[in-house]
């Protein structure tokens, strides 16, 4: 466990029909949730994210198939994380770089954010991070 990121592991109510993961505000997600989006059929080798959010926070989680996480804490703290099981959730706190590749074919990924979508919110230059997440540990 750190500060800026954290695998969470879903409860699942499973029978004979299958499986059924359920996530409520407060109780899995520790956010009041403003938005929802997914991301399918993205192509092996893109590499997509490369950037962090000044105030957003999220929940990611790979539905279906595989993909794999580079997160940077913009502090010297480098992290993969395999996203491979939809009982598994990553928590990303404010200020983490992410960047994200490895999509399998059948990769689904249904994010649960914490604030609408602010263009505002994202910090696109690495360089730019770097000095942003330095001033704020100082
Ligand atoms: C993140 C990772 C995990 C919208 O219009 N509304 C939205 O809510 C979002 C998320 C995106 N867009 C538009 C903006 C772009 O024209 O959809 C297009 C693709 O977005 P983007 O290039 O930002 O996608 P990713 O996969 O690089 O990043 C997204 C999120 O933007 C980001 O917050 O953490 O997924």
């Amino acid at each position: 466990m750190n500060g800026f990121y954290r695998l969470l592991n879903f409860g699942i109510h499973g029978d004979h029909n299958g499986s059924l993961v359920a996530l409520e505000r407060h109780n899995e997600i520790p956010f009041d949730i403003q938005r929802v989006y997914y991301i399918w059929g993205t192509k092996f080798n893109v590499i997509r994210g490369k950037h962090a959010h000044v105030n957003l926070e999220q929940i990611i989680i790979c539905v279906s198939g595989s993909c794999e996480f580079t997160l940077d804490n913009g502090l010297g703290v480098r992290k993969k994380v395999i996203l491979n099981s939809p009982d598994k959730g990553l928590y990303l706190a404010s200020m983490v770089w992410r960047e994200f590749t490895n999509f399998s074919e059948d990769c689904v990924i249904i994010v649960i954010a914490s604030l609408p979508y602010f263009e505002d919110d994202y910090i696109r230059s690495y360089t730019e991070f770097v000095n942003k997440a330095k001033k704020l540990s100082a």
